[in-house]
């Protein structure tokens, strides 16, 4: 039987290379507590990024809890999408605001700017919009709204590594955008995130807040979490970074392939990626329906029984999990989405025989 292939698989650099930054890390004994290797991650972040100010986490999720404390929300609503990973609305909640679920574009599967602003209310306090696979909200409208309505703009941006989108990067939008380094993702630290933002008070802040809310010794300014990266995540980090264009490079090949692939299957749309200046290819979601001959779960246990693993991202929507039902709303675009939606394997060691053979799978019926 031929091994599986997984909707991802993660980068490694050469282990080899790794070493040199284990030997500095048990010679000089700093493993974490923001040490050289973790400054030099986030410096080398902000400059290939583009962006100003960057605050290194040990998850995209913690990033999250911590980016609502960082702008001050202790009650309220925050508006947000149903169709999304769990920490999206995680955060919210754990921070004792309210998630208020409003629906999506099904071209982009981003939250509709329409929605949000029929959504606000006396109580709402931020924004929380997903770019979800990467692919950018509507940015422009929605910092509009923020403004009109005086709301933070809260970016979960953990699909958006590297996206820049209209001559700047996607990362700038909004108060605070948060990134994801996990396992998963184009860019990994094995676990990891971070929040970028745009002012040094704001980043002293955040910094303040992943270590406990110490502001020296004998002075602690907040209840808050530990949410620091270590030094060797820093390390992989640093040399994940010497490859990333090369990462790019290969997952676009991909994307391509899938793409000019299912262009004439009749009931497999690919979601279309906005014309950016540059896009990082994080995901690669079709949706499915008639006249495909399949339902989305039968595509999904054909792959399956060919040993190929496709993932229902995101399936079921937030209102349909039993922790979120008090919190339900009308959001039909998001739930068929989600009950249509399949991403296929994309990785930079994605062989071509494999991509070929999910290809076939989807076009033979
Ligand atoms: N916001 C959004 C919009 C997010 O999508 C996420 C995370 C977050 C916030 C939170 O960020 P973090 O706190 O995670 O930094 C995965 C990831 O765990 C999660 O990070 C990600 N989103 C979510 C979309 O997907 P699972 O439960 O689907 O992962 P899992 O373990 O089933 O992995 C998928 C496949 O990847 C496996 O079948 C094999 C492969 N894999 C996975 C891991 C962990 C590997 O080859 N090696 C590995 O080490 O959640």
């Amino acid at each position: 039987m031929n091994s599986p292939i997984y909707v991802t698989q993660p980068v490694l650099p050469e282990f080899d290379e790794f070493i040199p930054y284990l030997e500095q890390i048990w010679k000089n004994k700093i493993l974490t507590n923001c040490g050289p290797l973790h400054q030099q991650l986030e410096q080398e972040l902000c400059a290939y990024l583009g962006v100003d100010y960057i605050s290194l986490f040990n998850n995209g999720t913690i990033a999250l809890v911590t980016a609502l404390q960082a702008l001050g929300l202790t009650e309220g609503e925050v508006i947000t999408t149903p169709y999304t990973f769990v920490a999206t609305a995680h955060s919210i909640v754990w921070n004792n605001l309210t998630p208020v679920f409003v629906d999506i574009d099904p071209k982009t599967s981003n939250i509709d700017s329409i929605n949000v602003e029929k959504a606000i209310t006396d109580k709402t306090v931020a924004i929380l919009p997903v770019h979800c696979y990467g692919i950018p909200c509507d940015v422009e409208k929605l910092q509009e709204i923020a403004n009109l309505h005086n709301l933070k703009l809260i970016y979960d941006a953990a699909h958006a590594f590297g996206v820049i989108h209209q001559g700047k990067s996607l990362l700038k939008y909004g108060d605070l955008s948060i990134m994801s380094f996990h396992a998963t993702k184009v860019f990994n630290t094995f676990e990891g995130g971070a929040i970028v933002c745009h002012s040094a008070e704001m980043k002293q802040r955040i910094d303040r807040l992943k270590n406990f809310g110490i502001v020296n010794e004998s002075t602690i300014d907040d209840i808050s979490l530990n949410g620091k990266l270590s030094e060797i995540h820093a390390a992989l980090g640093l040399l994940q970074l010497k490859s990333i264009d090369h990462i790019l490079q290969a997952r676009q090949k991909i994307d391509r392939i899938y793409r000019s692939s299912f262009i004439d299957i009749e009931g497999i749309r690919c979601i279309e990626r906005i014309d950016l200046v540059k896009d990082n290819y994080s995901y690669f979601p079709i949706v499915i329906s008639e006249p495909y001959p399949l339902s989305r779960d039968e595509l999904f246990e054909k792959l399956k029984l060919n040993n190929i693993f496709a993932r229902k991202y995101f399936y079921p929507i937030m209102t349909d999990l039993a922790v979120y039902k008090k919190y339900q709303s009308d959001t039909p675009e998001a739930k068929r989405l989600s009950e249509q939606v399949l991403c296929l394997p994309l990785y930079p060691d994605l062989c071509m025989e494999s991509v070929e053979k999910i290809i076939n799978l989807i076009k033979d019926n």
